[in-house]
Order: structure tokens, then C-alpha cells, then sequence
């Protein structure tokens, strides 16, 4: 411990979530059923015609509910601020309409009033994998240009309802994740195996497109707002020295930077179009797209981390492994989570350089942390969760990004991923706990929904208090 900080005084510590993970209520205020509702076990099963019970999402943590409750316990860790995403279909049921719902509207009032009077800055995603599920069955998802209308006119309700009361903006969360999930993340209906390669990339540059008309719409209706882009970082790390392995992680990492390049730069970069020459992908891009892309680029880079990959050319030895929605090579040096995802605190300093030098933009780390299953105790008569290997996996993290700042590297803050447990997006479980707050549901649905605090919400208090002083290095 040393005693002088390397985070700076306005650092934005805090926590973040999805509306689909936590509200519950799913047909409750007017709100209409997003792609969630038919993904009862995540990307582990196709999707299900209709809503079905066994969901846990219909439900979730009931932060829908107990918003009040949960923000209080957030500024009770000092939190400076707290992500949290709107969902679509409560603001446009079916996502095609041209009035918004009011009582969707009015529920994200309350839960900034509550940001307000403890004084946290809402850090809100646009859309966060809850695309309203009529998009995705009437027009196949962002694989139809008809939704960067749609979605521009979602983004311009929310700028003119909240803009002048939340100050931090992402346009779609891990964007880079629709060549992996194209239901999850791009509302896509073609299931992923007779997806063509056109349509997916088509579905990128309309989600594209419709982030930087959000940005130009934030610009003239909310101008004090930052947007940000957000992208999943996964690090690839070549497997051995041999420069085709080199050169292979490098491809691998591209596929990823190649989302920040074109929000940053606002064009295509020279290895992008290459690579969609080679897939024989022939995309539609208008002029006024690509004026759009390059006179809307963003104020800051998101982005989350939780694990790295290895690369290699050799085919032989590609054996993907487990990981956050994309897999990798296993990299032997790192140990896992019980999940199979490779924990590596360095890759985050690493990433953190890696995209201060590429784009000299601000960077905001906005999800980080350990899924794990945890086990209630009783502690001096009070119900709690001992998880030194989620206190231990976070300062490890936190650790590095202070070595990134010394480095130099712009960092605004950091928001720990799944700040309450909430349902996990990937496999939908309540067990892969993230949380500093446990809440007591199952996988089987069951359980009285109450809070308890864990140990690492008083060691993240004490991290926040101490601006970052409280961490072991
Ligand atoms: C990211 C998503 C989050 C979140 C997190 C952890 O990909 O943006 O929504 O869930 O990963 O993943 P999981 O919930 O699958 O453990």
C-alpha cells in the first residue's frame, strides 16, 4: 500500500448493469417484449417462440421494484456513479412506433431522481441487449436499415427527457459482439448458422450508422452530453514468437479494434475493408453514411474487460476455449474462473495503453469483474458472503488500471461489472454472482429476493473512499 493516489480526484468509481439482467417486470408499465424474453437460457439454446417461465429475466433481481433500495445501497459504497441501460421496449413496446410509452419514460426519471439525491452521475447504455422483440421478428434486426430510424428516434426521446440530467451516453453495448451473438446483441432473427456474412456485416454498419446519428442527435438536443462507444476487449496474445502466430493474433485483435477505429476516425479502416473483400462481403454504405461516420465520431472509448486469448496460425494447436461471448486459445500462464474465462489483470494495463495510444481518447472502463458462485454465511448474526476471490480478482484489476494512469493513459472511471447480482447474460443464470450486494434468488426461480451485503462491499467502499490508496499491490 502506498499512500498517495495515482487515480485522479475526479474518477468516476461505480457499478454497472443491464435492464434486461435486473429490472424484472417485463410485461409490467406498457412495456413490450424484447429478444430477452425469448432467451430463457442466453446464448446456450435457441431462442423460444414466446415468453416461457422458466426465464429468470421476467423477474430478475425486481430492481424495477426496489430501484430505491438498490441505489441507496450503491451510495452507501460511495459510488460516483452507476450504469445502467434503458430498456427499449419500455420507451417503444414494439421499437416501430412513433410515440413513446410515458410510463416507461417516467421509470427512468425515478431511478435518475434517486441517482440525483445521492449524488451519482447515471452512466446510461441506449441499448444494452434488448432489442423489443417485434424488430427482431418483423424486420430480422439490425440486418434491416429500417432500424437506424427507429433506433435514431429512441435516442432522440431519451436526449430530450434526460439529456440535461445525464451527462454520460454509450450507443450499444460490446457492438463487437453481434459477429459472435447476432440475436443477443444485433436482435437478429436468421439463426447464426444460415446468417450470411453480408447480412451480419450489414447489421454492423447499421448499428454503426445509427451511432454516430445518435451522437449528432446528442450534440444538438443535450450539449453537454459525452458519448461513448463501447466495445468488448479481449486481448489475443500470439501463442509462441513465430510471426504467423503474430500475425494472427493480430487479425484476432482487429476484429475487436476495428469498432473503436471506426468510431474514433469515422471511417473504415484499410484492414477492415481487406477483410470483407476477402469474405466476398459486399455491404451497402451510402454517401451520406459515410458523412455521417465521419463528422459524428465519439468523445470517449468504453469498453469492458474480463479476460484475455492466446492466437496462433497453427491449426493443429486452435482449440478455443470458454470466454465472454467469444472464446480463444487457451493461454497456459493464466489461471481461469469457474466459468473457464482466463483471469489476467495485466491485460487490462495492456489494453488500457493499447487503446490510449491507438485513439488518444478518454477511456472508461465499464465493465470488470469475477462471476462466481457464492455461498451465504452468518457472520455475528447477520447473513454475508466471504468472497476474498472476488476482492482479490478486482484489486488485481484495480491495481492495474493505476499503473495504466501512471503510464499516462486518460482513464474517467471505472464501474465493476454485475455491482448487485443480477442474471447472467451469456448462460442466464442467478449463480454466476458478480455482485458486492448478494441478492437471494436461484436458478430454479426460488428465493425472497432480499439484499445482503457482501464483504467486498465494504472493501469497495473503502477502495472509493480512499480513492484507490486501500489497494493491495
Ligand atoms: C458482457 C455483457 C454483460 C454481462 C457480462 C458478463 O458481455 O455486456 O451484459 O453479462 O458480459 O457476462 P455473463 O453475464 O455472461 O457472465
Amino acid at each position: 500500500m502506498t499512500d498517495s493516489s495515482s487515480f485522479p480526484a475526479d474518477f468516476l468509481w461505480g457499478g454497472a448493469t443491464a435492464a434486461n439482467q435486473i429490472e424484472g417486470a417485463y410485461n409490467e408499465g406498457g412495456k413490450g417484449l424484447s429478444i430477452q424474453d425469448v432467451m430463457p437460457q442466453g446464448i446456450t439454446t435457441p431462442r423460444t417462440e414466446g415468453p416461457t417461465d422458466d426465464n429468470l429475466k421476467q423477474v430478475a433481481i425486481d430492481f424495477y421494484h426496489r430501484y430505491a433500495e438498490d441505489i441507496a445501497l450503491f451510495a452507501e459504497m460511495g459510488f460516483k456513479t452507476f450504469r445502467f441501460s434503458i430498456a427499449w421496449s419500455r420507451i417503444f413496446p414494439l421499437g416501430d412506433e412513433t410515440q413513446p410509452n410515458e410510463e416507461g419514460l417516467a421509470f427512468y426519471d425515478r431511478v435518475i431522481d434517486e441517482c440525483e439525491k445521492h449524488g451519482i452521475e447515471p452512466l446510461v447504455t441506449i441499448s444494452h441487449y434488448e432489442t423489443p422483440l417485434h424488430l427482431t421478428d418483423t424486420y430480422d434486426g439490425w440486418v434491416n436499415r429500417a432500424l437506424i430510424g427507429f433506433y435514431e428516434r429512441y435516442a432522440r426521446v431519451l436526449f430530450s427527457r434526460y439529456g440535461a440530467r445525464v451527462k454520460y451516453w454509450l450507443t450499444f453495448n460490446e457492438i463487437n459482439s453481434v459477429l459472435h451473438a447476432p440475436l443477443m446483441s444485433g436482435g437478429i432473427n436468421t439463426p447464426q448458422n444460415e446468417l450470411s456474412k453480408t447480412d451480419l456485416y450489414q447489421a454492423i454498419h447499421n448499428e454503426l450508422v445509427a451511432s454516430a446519428l445518435a451522437t449528432k442527435a446528442a450534440r444538438e438536443l443535450a450539449p453537454n452530453a459525452q458519448i461513448g462507444c463501447m466495445v468488448l476487449a479481449m486481448p489475443a496474445y500470439p501463442l509462441s514468437p513465430d510471426p504467423d502466430d503474430v500475425m494472427a493474433s493480430l487479425t484476432t485483435e482487429r476484429t475487436n479494434l476495428a469498432f473503436g477505429d471506426i468510431h474514433v476516425r469515422g471511417e473504415y479502416p484499410g484492414y477492415y475493408l481487406r477483410s470483407l473483400r476477402d469474405q466476398g462481403v459486399d455491404l451497402v454504405i451510402t454517401d451520406e453514411d459515410r458523412t455521417l461516420l465521419k463528422e459524428n465520431t465519439v468523445d470517449f472509448v468504453s469498453f469492458s474487460y474480463y479476460m484475455s486469448v492466446a492466437e496462433t496460425a497453427d491449426k493443429t494447436k486452435r482449440v478455443i476455449g470458454k470466454g465472454n461471448i467469444m472464446g480463444g486459445v487457451h493461454n497456459p500462464t493464466l489461471e481461469a474462473s469457474e466459468w473457464g474465462w482466463q483471469i489476467d489483470p495485466v491485460g487490462l494495463r495492456i489494453v488500457l495503453n493499447q487503446f490510449w495510444d491507438r485513439w488518444q481518447k478518454p477511456l472508461f472502463i465499464v465493465e470488470n469483474g469475477l462471476g462466481a458462485k457464492d455461498e451465504l454465511v452468518t457472520v455475528d448474526g447477520r447473513q454475508t458472503v466471504i468472497d476474498d476471490y472476488r476482492i482479490a480478482y478486482l484489486n488485481d484489476h484495480l491495481v492495474q488500471v493505476g499503473e495504466a494512469i501512471t503510464d499516462g493513459v486518460d482513464v474517467m472511471g471505472y464501474t465493476s461489472w454485475g455491482c448487485i447480482d443480477l442474471v447472467s447474460a451469456s448462460t442466464a443464470q442467478m449463480s454466476k454472482r458478480y455482485g458486492f450486494i448478494y441478492v437471494d434468488r436461484n436458478d430454479d426461480g426460488t428465493g425472497t429476493l432480499d439484499r445482503y451485503k457482501k464483504k467486498s462491499f465494504h472493501w469497495y467502499a473503502d477502495v472509493i473512499a480512499s480513492n484507490g490508496v486501500s489497494l493491495t499491490r
